[in-house]
């Protein structure tokens, strides 16, 4: 079996595009394919992003045909644990590497996604503008017993994933030497949520967790640490964290239509983002570039003990 995948990265976060060999999961709406695949095929998901072929850090996207006929595109994302509902810098990838296959030219597209149609717009310097689904904040103000470090407060926002985004600034700096500590304190603030039932509507699962300081950059207006699903931290500023982050700030009023909101990632890399009121729904936009680093056929060969991946 060959899986044909381009891998590029988007502000360091990787992202691996399937192109040809991956699951047929038919052609129903993208969260019944997305479903399917979870229940029936999973193995297939964890042979293409897991070790000794991916990495904790890898995002792949399948690309399929649409179930809304408007879009030019269908894609699913998943990762070393599961499936996202979408992903920003993994759409961002997605539309530069089809730019680098000759596929599309400058231009607007429609993606159809399990969390719902997401728009992109390539520009003529390669760099890429998601317009993504509707945001919202779910819940203000939420405080959290977490053992070992004392209560926080933080919101429960969507932006085509699940965040709890803690409110005050991080008690750990922001710096790529505190990784680990970083990781332990959001991964025990995501398991507290859990033993709390803490959840997003319809008892949703809060799987990212979201942590803020002032930002290096002098341009930028804040800067972040996301805990994906797994283990694994988001290495770009995060596309749905920052929607959902600039869905709080204009809640509370800090953040108007249109006003440039600049995200820096723990690596230092940026995102702009803006939001606009569409019916009254926050639609939040996230500009970033994206740069293909391989290309290449995945192998599985049935007679290597590991071809279906190492568990995530
Ligand atoms: O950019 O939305 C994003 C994202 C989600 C998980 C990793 N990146």
């Amino acid at each position: 079996m060959r899986i044909h995948v381009v891998d590029s990265h988007t502000g360091g976060e990787p992202t691996r595009l399937v192109l040809s060999g991956g699951p047929d999961l038919g052609r129903g709406s993208m969260l019944d394919r997305r479903e399917r695949w979870r229940t029936e095929l999973d193995a297939v998901r964890a042979a293409i992003v897991n070790e000794p072929r991916g990495s904790d850090a890898i995002v792949g996207a399948l690309l399929c045909e649409p179930a809304d006929p408007s879009c030019q595109f269908g894609v699913i994302f998943f990762n070393n644990v599961g499936y996202l509902g979408m992903c920003g810098h993994g759409t961002i990838g997605v539309v530069a590497t089809l730019a680098y296959l000759d596929r599309i030219r400058p231009g607007n597209l429609r993606i159809d996604t399990p969390a719902g149609v997401v728009g992109a717009e390539l520009h003529g310097n390669g760099e890429v503008t998601v317009r993504n689904v509707p945001s919202s904040r779910y819940r203000a103000d939420v405080a959290v017993d977490v053992p070992g470090y004392g209560q926080t407060t933080g919101d429960i926002a969507w932006g085509g994933n699940w965040f709890f985004q803690v409110q005050q600034p991080s008690p750990i700096e922001l710096s790529l030497g505190n990784l680990d500590e970083l990781t332990a304190y959001t991964g025990r603030l995501r398991q507290a949520l859990e033993a709390q039932s803490i959840t997003g509507s319809n008892r949703a699962e809060i799987d990212h967790i979201e942590l803020f300081a002032a930002p290096r950059n002098p341009s930028a207006h804040s800067r972040n640490f996301v805990l994906c699903p797994g283990r694994s931290y988001d290495r770009s500023p995060c596309g749905t964290g920052t929607s959902a982050k600039m869905a709080c700030l204009y809640a509370d009023g800090k953040l108007k239509a249109n006003e440039l909101w600049i995200q820096e990632s723990i690596t230092g890399s940026t995102f702009e983002g803006h939001i606009e009121i569409l019916n009254g729904e926050i639609i939040p936009f996230i500009k970033g570039s994206a740069f293909v680093t391989a290309e290449a056929d995945l192998v599985i060969d049935e007679r290597d003990p590991f071809c279906w991946g190492i568990p995530g």
